[in-house]
């Protein structure tokens, strides 16, 4: 099975979770893109989604499925998004997309997050996929030498050389050389920085449950 057929498997496997007349947390990513694809299948059994990107929101709505305001929402029963890397207690690096202050904006109203990603995203510790963290600019150099003190290596994503500015109006670091051995100690500390929007360590909006596409078909596992 390739990448993308298993990406497919997954986010077809997260329909499961969609309760019918319920409004859907949707997160961002090539593999959210197939759930949302299989989500338009249904989507006379769905009231909407609360998006968590543009780029989701676009998707969907092309696809015929209301996108509300998260404010219009109290609570959602559940987020369905992808990662970058996923531990064994469904801690969680995400940003790859751009779009995790949104995502973890969604997740944290949700009550429960299905992870939905192929076997290669499965880590011991967290901390080999570049950390994305969304920061204000004016902040930008400060927060580098503070990953730095660390013994992290962090640079600003650029898109077509220039730097890459979020659905939110900031930018993103990426940062390497990170081994993230407590993500709740971490993701808490870098919060504590002035200029960092959101840090991409999802520990407190962890994972419950993870769709885990595999060789061997779909693993589901619950942390
Ligand atoms: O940006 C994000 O957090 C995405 O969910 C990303 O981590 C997963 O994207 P992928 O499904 O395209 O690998």
């Amino acid at each position: 099975l390739t990448q993308d057929e298993l990406k497919t498997l997954v986010g077809q496997a997260a329909l499961q979770y969609v309760l019918p007349g319920s409004i859907v947390g949707v997160g961002t990513g090539s593999t959210v893109n197939k759930f949302i694809d299989a989500l338009a299948t249904i989507k006379d059994q769905v009231k909407g989604a609360v998006s968590s990107s543009e780029a989701s929101t676009a998707r969907l709505k092309a696809l015929g499925i209301p996108v509300l305001d998260s404010n219009e929402v109290v609570e959602l029963a559940v987020y369905i998004d992808g990662a970058d890397e996923i531990d064994h207690q469904g801690h969680m690096v995400k940003g790859g997309g751009a779009a995790l202050t949104r995502e973890k904006i969604v997740a944290a109203q949700s009550l429960q997050f299905i992870c939905i990603a192929d076997e290669s995203k499965l880590v011991k510790t967290l901390g080999q996929f570049p950390l994305p963290v969304e920061v204000i600019p004016m902040a930008a150099k400060r927060v580098v030498r503070q990953f730095a003190a660390l013994g992290g290596v962090a640079t600003i994503r650029l898109k077509d050389g220039q730097p890459l500015v979020t659905d939110n109006g900031q930018i993103i670091l990426d940062v390497t050389g990170l081994q993230i051995s407590d993500p709740l100690a971490f993701e808490s500390q870098v919060n504590q920085w002035p200029g960092v929007v959101t840090v991409g360590v999802f520990a407190y909006q962890k994972a419950q449950v993870c769709l885990l596409g595999t060789a061997e078909g779909v693993k589901t596992l619950v942390f």
